[in-house]
Order: C-alpha cells, then sequence, then structure tokens
C-alpha cells in the first residue's frame, strides 16, 4: 500500500489537512503564471483549546501553516503575499538554496513588503524534513519575528520508498502568549550536569536582563487534551517527524509507555539509529522517529516537564478499543548524547581551515535585556568570517554562558566532531545544541557562495547580537 493512503495529519486542522493535499507533488503542473504554492501572512487565531483562543500572525489561516511537500532537484515556485503592515521574511530552514532566497534581511533577502507579494524560485533540497518560518527581528516586540505562527513543515522527498509505516505524522512542539520575565526558572537544557570546558575562571554575576517565557503551549495547533487524539492500533508502526518551534526554549518530550526509535536528526538519516526514553530537541532542531504500537492503552505524548505538560504541550495517543484516562509515565532520566547517533568515522575530508567562536553574555548590556557577543564583538563582525569556496572548515563553538543554546548556521550542512571533548562522526545537522559552559565542534565545507547568517535560535538572544554573517572571499 502507498504511504499517502495512510498519511495522516495528527491534530492539524481540516483547512490544514486539505492545504497538505494541495501540496502533494505528482499533481498536473500548476498553469504558467501560477505558483506551485501560496503562502498569504495574515492574523489568525489558534484554538489551543475552548479557553484558550490565541490571537497571532500565520500562514494561510492556520498556524503551523500548511505541510509544504516538494521534491528534491524539481525547481519550486512559491507566491507569499504578506497581508499585514510589516515587512516579513520567509527562511527555508535547513534548504541549501542562494541567499536572496533564504529569507534573510541580513543575508540580503528582499523583505516581502506590507500588502504586497513576492515569489520564491529555487531548487529544493537536500531530502528531509525542513521547516519554514519567519525571519524577521522582533527586539522587544513580542508580536514579531518567530514569536507568531509563522511556522511550518517543509517535506523534501526523493521520490524512493521510505519504508513501511502505518502513521506518519508531522509534530510541531510550541509555546504561545510570550512574556517578559526576570524569573525564568532554566528548565529548558538538561545540559547543566555535563562537563564545562568553557565556564570562565571569574564569572560575571551582575543581575541579568529581562528574559522571554511561556505558560501557554501545544503541540501543532492544539493543547494536551484538546483537539483529536492519534488514533493507533497495536502492531502499527508510526513515523514522527518532530519539531521544536520553539523561539524560546529547548525541550524533552516522551511517548509514555513506549520508546521512541530515533533514526534521524535535523531530517538528516543518522549513521547509528537509537531506541530511547526520551527525545531532547533544541529550537529549531527535527528529529524523525519511529515508534512501534506495542503497549495498548491510552497514553500521552508530551513534555517531560510536568508543567509544561499540564499547560499544554502534548498529544493523546490512543489504541483502537481503548477508553481510559490518558496515562503520563516519567521516563528514565539520561543525559543527551548526540555521540551515539554516530559513525566510528568520518568519511568526509579533513578540514584545513579553522573558525574559532565564543560566545559571552553581557547581563543588560542590552538596556533591560542581556546582549551577546561573538568573539566579543556585536553583528555583521564584516569582513571576520571569510570562507575560501571548496575549503573544509572546523568551527569550534565556545559557549561561555550560563544557558545551552541552538546554533545554526544558513545555506550549509555540519558535520558534528566533537562535544565537551567527546569525539563523534557522521551525524549532518544544521542546528546543534552548544551545551552550557560547553563546546560543540563541527566540519562544513564552504560550497554555497554568498552570505551566510549564523546565529542563535532563541529569537530573543539572536536579536540582541547572538549572530554573525559569513562570507565567500
Ligand atoms: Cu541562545
Amino acid at each position: 500500500m502507498d504511504r499517502r493512503d495512510f498519511l495522516k495529519l495528527g491534530s492539524m486542522t481540516l483547512a490544514q489537512a486539505s492545504m497538505a493535499n494541495m501540496a502533494m507533488p505528482g499533481q498536473s503542473a500548476a498553469p504558467a503564471g501560477k505558483a506551485d504554492h501560496t503562502l498569504r501572512i495574515a492574523p489568525v487565531t489558534v484554538e489551543l483549546d475552548h479557553s484558550r483562543i490565541v490571537s497571532t500572525i500565520g500562514y494561510n489561516g492556520t498556524a503551523p501553516g500548511p505541510l509544504l511537500r516538494m521534491r528534491a532537484g524539481k525547481p519550486i515556485t512559491i507566491d507569499v503575499i504578506n497581508d499585514t503592515d510589516t515587512p516579513e521574511f520567509v527562511h527555508w530552514h535547513g534548504l541549501l538554496i542562494p541567499s536572496d532566497m533564504d529569507g534573510t534581511e541580513e543575508e540580503g533577502s528582499p523583505a516581502v513588503a506590507p500588502h504586497s507579494q513576492r515569489r520564491f524560485a529555487f531548487t529544493p533540497g537536500p531530502t528531509g524534513t525542513r521547516w519554514y518560518h519567519s525571519h524577521a527581528m522582533a527586539m522587544d516586540d513580542l508580536h514579531k519575528g518567530a514569536y507568531t505562527g509563522q511556522f511550518g513543515f517543509v517535506f523534501i522527498e526523493d521520490g524512493k520508498d521510505p519504508g513501511h509505516y502505518d502513521q506518519e505524522l508531522f509534530l510541531a512542539l510550541r509555546d504561545w502568549e510570550p512574556f517578559y520575565t526576570g524569573m525564568m526558572e532554566d528548565n529548558d537544557d538538561d545540559t547543566h550536569s555535563a562537563p564545562t570546558p568553557e565556564k570562565p575562571a571569574n564569572l560575571n554575576t551582575d543581575p541579568g536582563g529581562l528574559e522571554v517565557g511561556s505558560v501557554t503551549y501545544s503541540i501543532n495547533d492544539k493543547a494536551l487534551g484538546s483537539g483529536e487524539p492519534i488514533r493507533v492500533r497495536p502492531g502499527q508502526r508510526l513515523l514522527i517527524h518532530f519539531l521544536n518551534a520553539s523561539a524560546i526554549e529547548n525541550r524533552r518530550i516522551a511517548l509514555a509507555g513506549h520508546k521512541m526509535r530515533i533514526i534521524g536528526l535535523d531530517g538528516n538519516p543518522v549513521p547509528t539509529p537509537q531506541t530511547l526514553d526520551s527525545l531532547f530537541l533544541g529550537a529549531g532542531e527535527r528529529a524523525d522517529v519511529e515508534i512501534e504500537m506495542n503497549n495498548p492503552g491510552v497514553w500521552i505524548l508530551g513534555s517531560t516537564e510536568e508543567d509544561v505538560r499540564h499547560q499544554g504541550l502534548g498529544v493523546v495517543v490512543e489504541y483502537a478499543g481503548q477508553h481510559k484516562t490518558p496515562t503520563w509515565i516519567d521516563p528514565k532520566k539520561f543525559a543527551w548524547d548526540y555521540a551515539i547517533f554516530g559513525s566510528t568515522a568520518s568519511t568526509s575530508p579533513a578540514p584545513t581551515q579553522t573558525l574559532d567562536l565564543s560566545f559571552e553574555k553581557i547581563p543588560m548590556g542590552s538596556g533591560k535585556f542581556n546582549l551577546f557577543t561573538v568573539n566579543g564583538k556585536p553583528y555583521p563582525h564584516d569582513r571576520e568570517f571569510v570562507l575560501q569556496q571548496g575549503a573544509r572548515y572546523r568551527m569550534i563553538m565556545r559557549n561561555r554562558t550560563d544557558d545551552a543554546h541552538p546554533m545554526h548556521l544558513h545555506r550549509h550542512l555540519w558535520e558534528l566532531v566533537e562535544i565537551n571533548g567527546k569525539k563523534m562522526a557522521g551525524i549532518i545537522k544544521d542546528t546543534v545544541v552548544v551545551p552550557y559552559y560547553g563546546r560543540a565542534t563541527v566540519d562544513f565545507t564552504a560550497d554555497q557562495p554568498g552570505l551566510a547568517l549564523f546565529h542563535c535560535h532563541i529569537q530573543q538572544h539572536m536579536d540582541y547580537g547572538f549572530k554573525a554573517l559569513f562570507r565567500y572571499a
């Protein structure tokens, strides 16, 4: 049976499901002049549950926006219509496309001006779970950029049989209605127990600035207990594509009563899949997960943090014929370790160039907020990071701050080679969580001429200094 016969969209709305169908490849060619896809940016309401209805900005009347399926190597056009009063940027996260199509102001992509439209035309790739989202700067406006409902999945297919799954689901983890607080509990990163090779001898103990928090969560557009459960039968195999679409926090999730076989990270197959009790996802990261439905009951798939789960970050998984109260079981705790997904040795050429980057936080360095620096300097590091086309780079990221940061380089693929001194190979990613006072090292080939933005995927960190522009010689 074809996988599409089984295609289900979890808790996505009917409107989204119909959009996703429109996005199927293999349909008759669009008439000349009409784009393959259209995204309309406009106000939306998201009914998380009957008592929490969020007003935000989204794509095509929903948040998340439609699942966009694309064929790798097949040119595509997407019309983006901006019905709002502010310029917007749509970034295609994890795709290797030219700077002017990548969708950031920093890289020189034109804005989608208010009440106008822009056509994106590019050749999608590589295959796998990618996503799209607003790349507008938000600064102190928590109703802009990645704080809004402007996000959705891109799935790039190669036309090959993806394997035998009974259901394929796309689940995005989200928080809503962000606010400023000086009292953020730092429970989003479980890297505190790791070694701290980059911890400075003298810590800056100045009081920190306001940070962004949330107490309202969902998976896709529904809070836990609201919307339809994921309905399964014993013996089924699920393929779930997870995305942490938060602008604020890293997350850990689990499915009570089940293990997760993690087969891909950031949409790229891992050399060594692992069957684990939970999954850690930094903001912007994705994971492809297989789950064997072998434990009949009614279960909760959600955040391992009780408060976050109770405030909505979860979805019920219900076996046929089972009608009890959904059960949660705390999974066994373990430190997240990218290395276990790797291979023993890299097959890539050895790097010949090194980029050594250190990250620091200046408490209240931007007035009310903290300021972040890369190598002691603010954005844009003009002429500091100039890549030689074709060269292989080793990039060392030294996190001298008291937070774990999901770092992302646009338009390039990283191979993870080291975390806190532990070597690894073969894990291809575009977003890597650099641990608390820790270090992550990645290799990449400079094979995408043009400007490339490097930044933390926490919106507030990016807006207040945590970014740098790479250019080619
Ligand atoms: Cu950050």
